[in-house]
């Protein structure tokens, strides 16, 4: 007999709401659920592929222990008490012999998408005093966050594109159709943009290769890797030079700091852009236009511009654009969310703060309390007081998904401990002492305490388990309980006891019933009784305009438009000389059936054609003399990939293309089970060194050697 539950699938930030049939224990149907007021019944291939996780024979249900190494590794089955005391004892003896710092944190990007790891996952990471602490965020989107925090006080008070009302979008350096939005939570984006289409709104992309976005879009233009920063300060360099008709630009009396931005881009000018981007200056100067006369205007941008060499200028133009063309907290532009849990407003999430320590070995500076992961490698190896001895990764992956992971992976190698919370053996985890599996998606309850803060309208929606998992099994919370109170209780130099038993309660409390508490306190009105009477979620309108400066989070009640780090920023931008030399710059790619570095265990999502190729223009192999189809050698500054090369006019000529989450063999073992070939990874070459001012790294445009094999 099979029965129809609402499940919530967590694989990106678009959050849609499922409508599974189950058939006892197995999921025998997965499909969007067209009662969710956000999602409306959307679905991608991954969301049907979140049965496949749950019934990986791959995916590990009870901790393991490592015995060999390398190809030899095997793995054994131990017992829950067993494994957190070795974790707790290692990480223990860590900080006991070496200090605080010697313990070394990565959470990768699923904590995000954990209730559990939201609540519980915290409490654990401020319970280490490490400074060394790195996540994700450094190779995503810390600019967005850095920026968020000069400009409005706090680092997630992001403002969202109202893409179900605006009637001019520009989206440079993003993918929806493919990545179903980033810092934009909008299930269901190619039906939203045919709605803007509709209402005769229009989309403009600007991107290095012509996308699935660009060839659904209104316009599309090439622009060269990395230089987005001329593009958008020449398009504030004419909003703030040309007469209009409305005496603009004219700023809220809560907004400081105009003369500056005006003096900051006076020498930007879109001739210059052209120089430096091949965008041409004429177009520059109209798309400046456009968003000023539009009816309601909005530019956003994403990681092929926050992974780049000026994430943070980008970013920070993108807001002054919004803010100047009149876009901001406005129906149809740049808005922020009211969700029934803001985790912004009371303060449940930190406002962040910056460079208030520096990473030991290079001098990275901090932001809110974590260091660019491009500093891990050089952590853990570099002697002396404060060297990384053991390391625990939270859901993450970063010899795959963080610069030079071929050295990362050999450092991770030479720990004196190591352990993971995954539910994969996979490229990194492989070196892990011991791995201890939390339940999956649909075996734990879900609010989203992250994404409501970023989506596109404001909804509220609690998700209770699927399946009730095993007795043998753990939620990521109970596992980050054991871990906190054990490691702690090891510790000779322990926190107060109060500070102690604060976290033991707030460790012991579930995530439920932590939600049941928070939506309490909101104003909302949502509670958890009316949530589970309406699984499928309740929708609480469209975003709300006119909020600011009440809801802004600066204690000033004001926005700075001018933060002394991007100002010195800009300065050194200003120096940059155009581009010379014809070394093809390198830049990443999402695929619809790819998610970062895991899953390519889902046959469903790997059948069919190849897709971990490099892309390349015809002109440019033919310049080359190399052949489509044949195998090519990447090389960059830091390392060198073989790997197919397919012909594809779709990228700007001088560029080139890999996905990342690619390159699954190690060791001569193959870390999954695809039937694709295990490619390779676009992190053996991007390079550690090059960064953005916030310290996130500069993954896109990358220069590279293309040479036949
Ligand atoms: N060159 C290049 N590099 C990139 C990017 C790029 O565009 N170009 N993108 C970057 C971005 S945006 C990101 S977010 C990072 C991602 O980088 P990471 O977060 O380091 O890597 P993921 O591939 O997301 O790995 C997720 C891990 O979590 C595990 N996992 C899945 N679900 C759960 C769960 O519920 N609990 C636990 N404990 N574990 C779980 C999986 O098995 C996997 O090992 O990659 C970055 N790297
Ligand atoms: N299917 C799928 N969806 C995903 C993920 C996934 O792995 N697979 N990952 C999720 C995660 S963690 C994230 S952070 C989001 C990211 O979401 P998006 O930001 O939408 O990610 P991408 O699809 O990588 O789009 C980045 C775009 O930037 C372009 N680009 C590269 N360099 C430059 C440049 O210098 N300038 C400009 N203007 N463009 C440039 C690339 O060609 C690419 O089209 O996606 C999420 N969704
Ligand atoms: S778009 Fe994202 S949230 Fe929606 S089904 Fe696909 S992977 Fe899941
Ligand atoms: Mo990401």
């Amino acid at each position: 007999m099979s029965e129809r539950r609402i499940g919530v699938c967590n694989l990106c930030e678009a959050i849609c709401g499922l409508e599974l049939t189950i058939d006892g224990r197995d999921v025998v149907g997965v499909r969007g659920n067209p009662a969710d007021p956000l999602s409306r019944g959307h679905i991608c291939p991954k969301g049907v592929a979140i049965a496949d996780v749950y019934a990986d024979p791959d995916r590990l249900r009870r901790p393991v222990r490592r015995v060999g190494d390398g190809a030899d590794a095997r793995w054994e089955e131990i017992g829950w008490d067993e494994a957190f005391d070795l974790v707790a004892d290692n990480l223990a003896r860590a900080v006991n012999e070496h200090g605080d710092d010697a313990l070394g944190v990565y959470l990768g990007n699923p904590n995000a998408h954990s209730l559990g790891s939201m609540t519980h996952g915290t409490a654990m990471f401020k319970s280490f005093r490490t400074r060394n602490r790195y996540s994700a965020t450094s190779v995503d989107q810390l600019p967005h966050q850095l920026v968020a925090h000069l400009m409005f006080g706090h680092q997630l008070f992001l403002p969202i594109p109202d893409i179900d009302r605006t009637s001019w979008f520009l989206v440079i350096g993003a993918n929806p159709m493919a990545s179903n939005g980033s810092l934009m939570t909008v299930p269901d984006f190619p039906n939203r943009a045919r709605e803007l289409k509709a209402r005769g709104g229009r989309m403009v992309v600007l991107d290095p290769r012509r996308t699935e976005t660009a060839k659904i879009a209104d316009e599309h233009h090439f622009v060269r890797p990395g230089t987005d920063a001329w593009v958008l300060l020449a398009m504030l360099h004419v909003l703030t030079t040309e007469a209009r008709p409305d005496g603009g630009p004219a700023v809220a009396s809560y907004v400081d700091g105009l003369a500056t931005v005006v003096d900051l881009v006076a020498d930007f000018t879109p001739e210059r852009a052209e120089a430096m981007s091949g965008l041409p200056a004429d177009e520059v100067r109209r798309l400046a236009r456009e968003l000023v006369a539009a009816d309601a205007g909005v530019v956003y941008s994403r990681i092929g511009v926050s992974a780049g060499p000026w994430g943070t200028v980008c970013q920070w133009a993108v807001n002054c654009l919004n803010i100047l063309s009149g876009n901001l907290d406005r129906a149809g532009g740049a808005m922020f969310t009211s969700p029934a849990i803001d985790a912004v407003g009371t303060g449940l999430i930190g406002r962040g703060h910056h460079d208030a320590w520096r990473s030991r070995v290079r001098g990275l500076p901090e932001t809110a309390g974590e260091l660019p992961v491009s500093a891990l490698r050089e952590e853990i190896e570099t002697p002396g007081e404060g060297q990384v001895r053991a390391v625990l990764t939270v859901a993450g992956n970063p010899v795959l998904s963080t610069p030079d992971g071929p050295r990362l992976d050999e450092a991770l190698r030479g720990l004196d401990f190591m352990a993971a919370v995954d539910i994969y053996v996979n490229e990194t985890t492989r070196h892990a002492d011991v791995i201890l599996p939390p339940t999956t998606a649909l075996e734990r309850d879900h609010y989203d305490l992250v994404f409501h803060l970023l989506a596109v309208r404001d909804t509220a929606r609690f998700t209770p388990a699927v399946f009730e998992k095993d007795a043998d099994q753990r939620h990521d919370w109970q596992i980050f309980r054991e871990i906190t109170l054990r490691t702690t209780a090891r510790l000779e130099r322990k926190a107060p006891l109060k500070k102690r038993l604060v976290q033991r309660a707030r460790l012991t409390a579930s995530p439920t019933f932590l939600i049941t508490q928070l939506l309490r306190r909101g104003s909302s009105g949502v509670t958890m009784k009316k949530l589970r009477a309406r699984p499928s979620g309740i929708d609480l309108g469209p975003l709300r305009g006119g909020q600011l400066p009440e809801r802004l989070p600066a204690t000033s009640k004001r926005i700075d438009l001018a933060p002394a780090l991007v100002v010195q920023d800009v300065a050194r931008l200003a120096a940059v000389a155009a581009p010379e030399g014809d070394e093809l710059l390198l830049i990443g790619r999402r695929h619809k059936q790819d998610c970062n570095s895991w899953m390519h265990n889902s046959e469903r999502l790997t059948r069919g054609r190849p897709r971990h190729q490099l892309l390349m223009h015809p002109a440019d192999l033919a310049d080359r003399e190399i052949t489509d189809g044949t195998l090519v050698r990447v090389t960059s500054r830091v390392g060198s990939v073989e790997v197919e090369v397919v012909a594809s006019d779709d990228l700007m000529p001088g560029v080139v293309s890999l996905p990342h989450g690619y390159g699954h063999a190690k060791d001569g073992v193959l870390m999954t089970r695809s039937r694709e070939v295990p490619g390779v990874s676009i992190n053996d070459l991007t390079d550690p060194e090059r960064l953005d001012v916030s310290g996130n790294a500069a993954l896109n445009g990358v220069p590279v050697a293309v040479t036949a094999c």
